[in-house]
């Protein structure tokens, strides 16, 4: 880090998970960035660890590079001693004659894309073989999971290709302070990694080892700018262009691309026109001309990402066009240089009127999109948050998934816990997403929404999307605030690499890399501590805050807290209906919005039924009396008492287990997360006791087990 800067935790990278690769005889073979990349790594853990390193395939003649530090110097291919791993980039060149020892070829049955790699031993050498150089990085770095178990005899032969081709974080974070929402919007890590009080920050070791620890979880795209775009950010797509290709040119070493927020209203705000008309000619000129400018001085550019007619941000609607001409406009600008425009999906009325009934925030999405389908060009990708409303800790699947066959999507989740505890609280969301990328919008046995973004053939063209998440990072020496909210951020590229690994195997591999067996005193217990906590902490969060899928019930601003009718009363359209006789959204076709109706069979008879709606988003779908008795066989208001209780009781078990590893784990760690468990143990009993003292002054219904309500 540089001098003022406070040196980040190595979060899933600590120099131990280099181990075993580090204590081996390494040949890196091929060319380019990434291979150069790959093989600084290989040095360095070589360097920490023991072993030594190769490079073959530099240069015309292939000769062998010679290297420096514990690494073994080499004059000529002839001087490669013995290997036990091989890292090879398939190139015009032959491959490394050891490669062909190995035997690999046999378990090659075609290209391996522009990120896989092929996995394989034979003749006691492990080899990684990638056609594009990002492979070669992402089979570095699972050869790092893998630890000892990659040179075991016995591995089997594996290609390795990411399900999604675009796993991208979104950062909210502004480049001036915003007066309201500070410098990261929705940020619960301190500052921001890229920005500080209107400057760049060019903070270098510090992205690169953001790079680092992204590669090493398999994101390969960021955006570096909130959304909501304001004077000073606007100005980054041009004439404070340079501070983003500085980051580009950082975060390239690791396979990251870079993206932009971009404001709708550039032409007029930078470029002095009258309008930003869509269908005007000098508004096309315009973001032609910039965007041929962007690509000249950052080539690999990814694309513009944009927020419009949303929360007061400008748009399409401001001159009589739709989404499909606003997204459009810049798809085309982008177009030439293989750019894509994220468009968000997230148009809603935010000025609503709460006695209104029937207008429904949940419906906004399909109704504005769905009937868009089929127009939008190629390199759009229609950004669509998962759930109808706002990332909340139980939403349905978003209707739009499957309401647009013939458009890119991609499916935003939020790493940011804005709405799960702020960082403050262990909410691990891996099971969630999980369930998320795992529904399957037509019913069993049909595609997942993970299917949908990964082109597995179904009904519509195929076309392929993204996975998304808003960014959980700051300069919090833990990146993260809370230690164990670093866990989410590796889930999440895990997840977007692979949507159907098993959540809780994505957390033992977390914690066999951040808590290295070699650096802990017990590693048993820490494995088993880390599972009782965080397992089921996002159930847990859902016990003791809102109940059965009816969302927000947060303090209004800041959404941290309970606080049960701070929306209820707003034009924010984020309501529960609650009075003395029950609580829910009536979302029915029969007597509701109509929402079920956004659904195809068999979800939208399940949801539209109150008998068969899940009982965890039965409130999200319908209005019910206290007494309503849910499939669990609770009535409403009982379940309501009696997860708030459970809840609560699990929080403080929580950290009853989290104390059993002083002494075993870092003494820094090991605090921090113990004071923020004190905050949630505050945090949950203060939702507890809201909640059920709100039911029970609405309902009058007494708890079964006398529990005390105040
Ligand atoms: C960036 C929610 C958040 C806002 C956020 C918005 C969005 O409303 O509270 O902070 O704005 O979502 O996703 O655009």
């Amino acid at each position: 880090m540089n001098g003022e800067e406070p040196m980040a935790h190595a979060a899933w990278l600590p120099a131990e998970a280099f181990g075993a690769l580090g204590a081996r005889r390494v040949l890196v073979h091929g060319e380019g960035l990434l291979v150069d990349t790959v093989f600084d790594e290989v040095a360095g853990a070589c360097a920490g660890h023991g072993g030594q390193v190769w490079r073959t395939g530099v240069g015309a003649e292939s000769g062998d590079a010679p290297t420096a530090g514990a690494v073994r110097p080499v004059a000529g291919g002839s001087a490669v001693g013995a290997v036990d791993l091989v890292l090879a980039l398939r190139g015009p060149g032959p491959l490394p004659a050891v490669v062909a020892r190995a035997g690999t070829t046999t378990g090659d049955d075609g290209p391996l894309g522009d990120e896989g790699f092929l996995l394989a031993r034979a003749d006691d050498v492990t080899v990684v073989l990638a056609d594009a150089p990002a492979g070669l990085l992402y089979g570095l770095f699972h050869l790092v999971r893998l630890g000892e178990a990659a040179f075991d005899a016995e591995l089997p032969v594996r290609r390795h290709r990411p399900a999604l081709r675009r796993r991208m974080l979104d950062h909210w974070d502004n480049v001036a302070v915003h007066p309201v929402m500070g410098q990261v919007e929705r940020g619960y890590a301190g500052g921001s990694i890229f920005w500080r009080d209107g400057a760049a920050r060019r903070d270098a070791p510090r992205i690169r080892a953001y790079g680092r620890l992204l590669a090493g979880c398999g994101v390969n795209a960021i955006s570096v700018n909130n959304v909501n775009v304001h004077a000073t950010e606007a100005r980054l797509l041009t004439d404070r262009l340079d501070e983003v290709a500085w980051i580009a040119d950082a975060l390239r070493l690791y396979g990251v691309r870079v993206h932009l927020s971009v404001t709708f209203a550039a032409p007029v705000v930078l470029g002095d026109l009258p309008t930003a008309d869509p269908l005007d000619e000098k508004v096309r000129d315009w973001w032609a001309t910039t965007s041929a400018q962007v690509y000249a001085r950052i080539p690999d550019f990814g694309g513009y990402l944009v927020k419009a007619d949303s929360e007061g941000q400008p748009g399409p609607f401001s001159y009589g066009r739709d989404h499909a001409d606003g997204a459009n406009l810049l798809a085309e600008a982008l177009a030439p240089y293989g750019g894509v425009v994220h468009w968000r999906a997230f148009v809603y009325d935010h000025r609503q009127d709460w006695r209104d009934r029937f207008t429904d925030r949940a419906r906004a999405a399909y109704d504005h999109f769905a009937p868009l389908d089929g127009r939008f060009h190629d390199n759009v990708v229609l950004q669509v948050k998962f759930g109808p409303l706002d990332f909340q800790v139980r939403e349905p699947v978003s209707p739009v998934i499957a309401a647009m066959p013939a458009t890119r999507l991609a499916v935003e989740l939020q790493v940011t816990q804005e709405y799960t505890g702020q960082q403050r609280h262990v909410c691990y969301l891996g099971p969630w997403w999980s369930e998320v990328l795992g529904f399957r919008p037509w019913g069993p046995g049909e595609r997942t929404v993970a299917d949908v973004l990964a082109d597995v053939p179904g009904p519509g063209p195929a076309r392929g999307g993204d996975l998304v998440a808003v960014a959980n990072v700051g300069d919090d020496p833990y990146w993260c605030g809370h230690p164990l909210a670093q866990a989410n951020l590796y889930a999440f590229g895990r997840l977007a690499w692979d949507p159907r690994l098993d959540p809780g195997a994505v957390l033992d591999e977390w914690i066999d890399l951040t808590f290295p067996p070699s650096t802990s005193g017990d590693p048993a217990l820490v494995r088993a501590t880390l599972h009782a906590v965080m397992d089921g902490s996002w159930r847990t969060y859902e016990r003791y805050t809102t109940p059965l899928g009816v969302g927000f019930m947060v303090r209004p601003g800041h959404h941290y807290g309970p606080d049960v009718d701070g929306y209820e009363y707003t034009p924010w359209g984020t309501y529960h209906f609650a009075d003395r006789d029950g609580v829910g959204v009536d979302r029915s076709r029969a007597t509701g919005t109509g929402f079920t109706g956004q659904y195809p069979p068999p979800w939208s008879q399940v949801y539209e039924s109150r008998e068969h709606c899940p009982d965890e988003l039965l409130l999200f779908f319908h209005h019910v009396p206290y007494s309503h008795v849910l499939h669990s066989g609770s009535t409403v208001v009982q379940h309501i008492y009696d997860t708030h209780f459970a809840g609560v009781e699990q929080v403080v078990a929580m950290r009853e287990r989290w104390r059993r590893l002083a002494g075993t784990i870092d003494p820094a760690v090991y605090e921090r997360v113990g004071e923020r468990l004190d905050e949630q143990v505050r945090s949950a009993t203060e939702w507890r006791d809201q909640l059920n003292t709100y039911f029970f002054r609405k309902s009058g219904v007494p708890d079964a087990r006398g529990r005390r309500i105040h």
